[in-house]
């Protein structure tokens, strides 16, 4: 299907002992944080998958013990790769995921996704069965977008669930987005600040607004399940492009009499 799959060798002996200290310290920053504020399947998942908190997980081996549980696997890349290659790739039930650690210099925040945010924000939701059943299905649905005009629709579905996605469970909002998951400064502001819009999850609405990098979320979408996102998609995606195309986009802030909110 393609003649470049953009998949590397981790590398694993390159990792110098600076690499392996600063996967230690966001570790360790992260576990304490996401304490009460990640959803249970997510901290489950990375005990479950016992993601090492000392040293930079090896890519073959976390992905034997992923594959017992989900079937899929991990495959290392250089960095974002095309669309369609990444849609193929989850398709196929392997996520991309960057082999380099941010420099000490860039603790704080990257542009690019990087090997803590891969593997410490995706990899534990996708030992859940339904949550990578519907990252599976978004990716076969993104090998048949045709066409570029649909990709920012799926690029909108995919930032406000898989990247800054909350979830509603008995004990209250949890985070399930790997965005909010890596980021320790908007895993407490998604929760607690009176700032940003926390609106029930709808597809066509998410599909509608538009998102702006590297600043927190405005707003945050919030899901009772994870089979609803399999369910929602399944069900309505293909049809609401032709939908999509003839009514104008939202802005992040845009508030509509339909959103049914929901309160910290
Ligand atoms: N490539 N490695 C990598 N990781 C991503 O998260 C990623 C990507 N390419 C495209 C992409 N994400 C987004 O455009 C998705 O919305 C498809
Ligand atoms: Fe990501």
């Amino acid at each position: 299907m393609f003649e470049n799959d953009f998949t590397i060798d981790q590398n694993y002996n390159d990792y110098t002992s600076q690499c392996h200290i600063t996967w230690k310290r966001l570790y360790r920053r992260q576990a304490n944080i996401l304490v009460d504020r990640a959803a249970p399947e997510f901290l489950d998942a990375m005990k479950d998958l016992e993601i090492e908190s000392e040293i930079i997980p090896n890519f073959e081996k976390l992905s034997d013990r992923l594959e017992k549980r989900t079937g899929w696997r991990i495959v290392a890349v250089p960095g974002l790769i095309p669309d369609d290659v990444f849609f193929y790739h989850l398709s196929n039930k392997c996520f991309p995921v960057t082999n380099w650690i941010r420099s000490p210099e860039k603790f704080e925040y990257i542009q690019e996704p990087d090997v803590f945010h891969d593997i410490y924000g995706h990899v534990p939701l996708l030992a859940n069965p339904f949550f990578s059943n519907f990252l599976q299905l978004y990716g076969e649905k993104g090998l048949r977008a045709n066409g570029k005009e649909n990709l920012h629709y799926l690029a909108r579905l995919y930032w406000y669930t898989v990247e800054f996605g909350l979830i509603q469970t008995s004990n209250g909002l949890r985070i399930y987005g790997s965005g909010i998951a890596s980021s320790p400064g908007e895993s407490v502001y998604c929760l607690e600040s009176s700032i940003p819009n926390r609106i029930k999850f709808k597809l066509d609405r998410i599909m509608q607004t538009n998102y702006i990098i590297d600043t927190y979320q405005s707003v945050y979408f919030v899901i009772d399940s994870y089979e609803q996102l399999f369910n929602e998609v399944n069900s309505k995606l293909s049809d609401l492009y032709p939908v999509l195309k003839n009514n104008n986009d939202y802005s992040p802030e845009t508030v509509l009499p339909t959103d049914k909110f929901v309160n910290i």
